[in-house]
């Protein structure tokens, strides 16, 4: 058993946020290493696995000593002499130690970090795409944030992300470069409106605008400035991270307080307008009703994706599967918290027709396994925030890495 685990140990390592969080080494006896580091949300769901923070006032409450004891102390105890290579046992090993429903004894930071490093220690020099690979695999087209708004960014904007979806290319690096070009596009019309600013956590810009649907105008302007055709090679996608603006009294988005079925309408409204290939979290995280109607209505012609919905646990996908309140899932690794279990929600959302969006965290670091994973899994598509800031840049130079070896460029959206 070379693969058999010699050493796991955890350290605090910064986040692109500037807040600490967990890193893991997994040594073998056959001399490997992996090293895998935890990404961090903000606008997160009430019902992910739990983010073990030290609370106090060292590092603003954000502290993850506890985390990295855990690492240290009982998931190593229990990792160690085990085989890297078998990801269930591996995984299942530290939930049987935990023993809770979210992970809050371990913290899901602690053990996500654990379970990456195992499979970074176990495939070694290789590559980790085709280990998971089951023969399937693909460049996943990229959602590419590039207006921040809502919980990303300090500015009036409701609608978290306003992303590009270059999916009308041959390859992934073409794709990348006209993403890139917009992105830039962006920047120079934003600019000559006087809008122009900082950026937001995931590097797209962030300006103050009258209304969302500005949002939709200015990124529709970047385009066809940068030479590209909305629609047909290029189209957009939202994640609108509703719940951040859902009060007791209903939506709260443009100055105006709407209750679900109004909100809707709203987006109904910017789809008949618009290149929307995808709404993300276009309602709330318990608003169930609101998520089956709109998908009812409008899933024929635009992607509905989960995240605050279904925070990568099968038991909440099922119930969206047994009630079509989406036809898509983002999936976030520290959202549950093994890879094991990321791996079986993928399945699980396949096998019900449904999309599948791997996605990074707006608090990043360089880790880049999550383009590795997309691509074995044949996900189709990743979200990774603007082509910018080595934290988001990462995942989309492994993805040109990788498709020097695979140059299987993913079709969605291009037939629509
Ligand atoms: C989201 C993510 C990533 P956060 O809502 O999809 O873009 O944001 O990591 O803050 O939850
Ligand atoms: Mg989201």
């Amino acid at each position: 058993m070379g693969t058999r685990i010699s050493r796991i140990s955890g350290r605090m390592v910064l986040d692109s946020r500037g807040n600490p969080t967990v890193e893991v080494d997994c040594l073998t006896e056959d001399g490997k290493m992996g090293r895998a580091m935890v990404p961090s949300g903000a606008s997160t769901g009430r019902h992910e696995a739990v983010e073990l923070r030290d609370g106090g006032s060292r590092w603003g409450g954000k502290g993850v000593d506890t985390a990295v004891s855990n690492v240290n102390g009982p998931i190593a105890d229990a990792l160690v002499g085990l085989d890297a290579s078998d990801q269930g046992v591996v995984d299942t090993a530290m939930m049987t130690i935990d023993s809770t429903s979210n992970k809050a004894k371990l913290g899901a930071n602690a053990m996500l970090g654990a379970s990456m490093a195992c499979l970074r220690a176990t495939v070694g020099d290789g590559e980790i795409w085709q280990h998971i690979s089951d023969g399937q695999a693909s460049i996943p087209v990229p959602l590419m944030n590039i207006l921040n708004g809502g919980a990303h960014a300090n500015s009036n904007v409701d609608v978290q992300e306003f992303m590009i979806v270059p999916h009308g290319f041959e390859s992934y690096p073409e794709a990348l470069r006209a993403g890139v070009e917009i992105y830039h596009s962006l920047r120079s019309v934003l600019r000559d409106a006087g809008l122009l600013g900082g950026v937001g956590d995931e590097g797209g810009f962030a300006p103050d605008l009258p209304c969302n649907e500005d949002g939709l105008r200015y990124v529709m302007e970047a385009i066809v400035s940068a030479g590209y055709q909305p629609g047909n090679q290029v189209s957009i996608a939202l994640d609108v991270a509703s719940q951040e603006f859902l009060h007791d009294d209903g939506y709260h988005i443009d100055g105006k307080i709407m209750d679900g079925s109004e909100l809707g309408r709203l987006y109904s409204s910017w789809l008949d307008s618009y290149p929307i290939v995808s709404i993300e979290d276009p309602f709330g995280e318990d608003d169930w009703d609101s998520w089956t109607e709109f998908t009812h209505r409008e899933g024929h012609r635009v992607q509905v994706v989960g995240d605050d919905l279904y925070v990568t646990n099968p038991d909440r996908l099922a119930k969206g599967i047994e009630t079509g309140a989406s036809n898509a899932i983002l999936i976030k690794l520290n959202q549950i918290g093994t890879v094991t279990e990321t791996l079986v929600v993928i399945g699980m959302a396949k096998a019900a027709g449904y999309g599948t969006v791997i996605s990074h965290r707006s608090g990043e670091t360089a880790d880049s396994i999550i383009a590795d994973i997309a691509v074995g899994t044949n996900a189709g598509q990743i979200k990774t925030g603007a082509p910018a800031r080595s934290d988001r840049t990462s995942k989309y130079n492994q993805l040109l890495r990788i498709s020097e070896k695979c140059d299987n460029f993913s079709k969605l959206f291009q037939h629509r």
